[in-house]
């Protein structure tokens, strides 16, 4: 059978008279990787004590960072910026995920944090480069995964405007991941505070041409979706509060949230911070297209980037659309000119042989002519001399005049035939 492959000019739509199952399709995918798990790799940057660990927790409500007292003492702190990572197991309604958290202790905690985005951009590249490496394998079959899929950035609650360090890290690496930047411990400014400073935030990230993550939604999506986008976008950037521990509600009821003098603030509550926003879009909307866009955008870009600077080029003829007929079209034109380029060759080697033939033809017409000449003047030669003899023997047959009587021997010329 001929492949029509991109020739979609000849699709129609068909009605189906029954049901066949391949509308059961979805489900088969969804049941395939129910079986397999999700891989999720996240990276929080932000200074010490900012709340990463606390939020991390809060997010997943499970203890991914163990409290500080559980840590093992370290040595000495570390100078400038570290990268860490840790994975856990988790599962919610028979769904597994292995969640991979990467930690960046240090960050911004220098004097002089000029250079503080250095080792996270190279931590997520490397990462860019190993499962490039893996891509490039002859065996494929067991690529692990490891590339960012989205850095949570925290944004001191200072109220004021972005600072050199947060604009500096995020204008270094929004081409490299997604970047989710939130204003942390929330709790710490007012209502009015922080709707300024989120104002400020995002008109200090616009001017910087900083690419931020959002949810965009497009034709397919349903109203509830894009209502749904529309909420999240608005709250960007995220202002939120993490907490582990519990309080009670002043009908008894324990929430997760902080205990102030004047109350409590409760993390899941829309109305005190954008917690649930930021969990919303995170995990329960928006994981695949976060895994998605650093598949398709942020690695390809970089990938192309890679092989171009390692001098591989692209042959733009494979993405040719096929269409059967232009193929044959050229496959003809092709050979049209093969042939033409036979006939031309062949007239020229017929040409040249005749030219030959013709030089050697006139070689010989000469070579005979002049011989013909040559063998013309030897008779031509040899009739005169006959003739001078003819001549001189006529001469000696004569009758002896009178003179020649009286004196016979005066004037007499020698004959010819005296020997006789
Ligand atoms: N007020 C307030 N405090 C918070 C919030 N989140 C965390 N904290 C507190 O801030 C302190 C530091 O929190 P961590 O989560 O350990 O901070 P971290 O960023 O992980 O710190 P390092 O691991 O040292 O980099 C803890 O005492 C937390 O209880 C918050 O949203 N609001
Ligand atoms: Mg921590």
């Amino acid at each position: 059978m001929k492949s029509t492959a991109g020739n979609t000019g000849g699709i129609q739509k068909k009605k189906m008279n029954g049901y066949v199952g391949f509308s059961n399709y979805p489900n088969q995918v969804h049941r395939r990787s129910v079986k397999r798990g999700f891989n999720f790799t996240l990276m929080v940057v932000g200074e010490s004590g900012i709340g990463k660990s606390t939020l991390i927790n809060t997010l997943f409500d499970s203890k991914i960072f163990p409290d500080r007292e559980e840590m093992p003492p370290s040595a000495e702190p570390v100078k400038g910026v570290d990268v860490t990572s840790m994975s856990a197991d988790i599962q919610e309604n028979g769904v597994k995920l292995r969640l991979t958290v990467v930690d960046t202790p240090g960050f911004g905690d220098s004097i002089n944090n000029e250079d503080a985005w250095q080792p996270i951009l190279e931590n997520i590249e490397s990462r860019f480069d190993a499962y490039l490496a893996q891509e490039n394998r002859v065996n494929r079959s067991k690529i692990s995964d490891n590339r960012i899929d989205a850095v949570i950035y925290f944004i001191k609650p200072t109220g004021h405007c972005l600072r050199v360090i947060d604009i500096e890290f995020m204008k270094r690496l929004h081409t490299k991941v997604n970047l989710i930047p939130i204003i942390a411990k929330a709790d710490t400014l007012t209502a009015g505070e922080l709707e300024l400073f989120k104002a400020k935030i995002l008109a200090d990230i616009n001017y910087h041409g900083i690419q931020i993550f959002k949810p965009v939604s497009d034709e397919f999506d349903d109203p509830e979706t894009v209502a749904d986008n529309r909420e999240i976008l608005s709250k960007i950037p995220f202002a939120v509060i993490g907490s582990e521990k519990h309080v009670e509600r002043p009908d008894g009821t324990p929430v997760r949230g902080r205990r102030y003098p004047w109350g409590i603030i409760e993390v899941e509550n829309e109305e005190h911070n954008d917690f649930i926003k930021l969990r919303q879009m995170l995990l329960r909307s928006h994981m695949e297209e976060l895994k998605d866009t650093t598949d398709m955008v942020l690695y390809e870009n970089y990938r192309t980037q890679k092989l171009l600077s390692m001098g591989h080029v692209q042959d733009n003829n494979v993405f040719r659309e096929f269409n059967p007929l232009v193929q044959m079209e050229e496959e003809k034109r092709a050979h049209d000119g093969k042939m033409q380029k036979m006939e031309a060759e062949m007239s020229g080697v017929f040409q040249q042989k005749v030219n030959e033939k013709e030089a050697k033809l006139k070689q010989s017409e000469e070579e005979l002519y002049a011989r013909h000449k040559e063998m013309k003047s030897v008779l031509e030669k040899q009739r005169s001399e006959l003739e001078e003899k003819k001549k001189r023997a006529e001469a000696s047959a004569r009758p002896i005049t009178p003179m020649e009587q009286q004196h016979p021997t005066k004037g007499k010329k020698k004959n010819i035939f005296s020997g006789f």
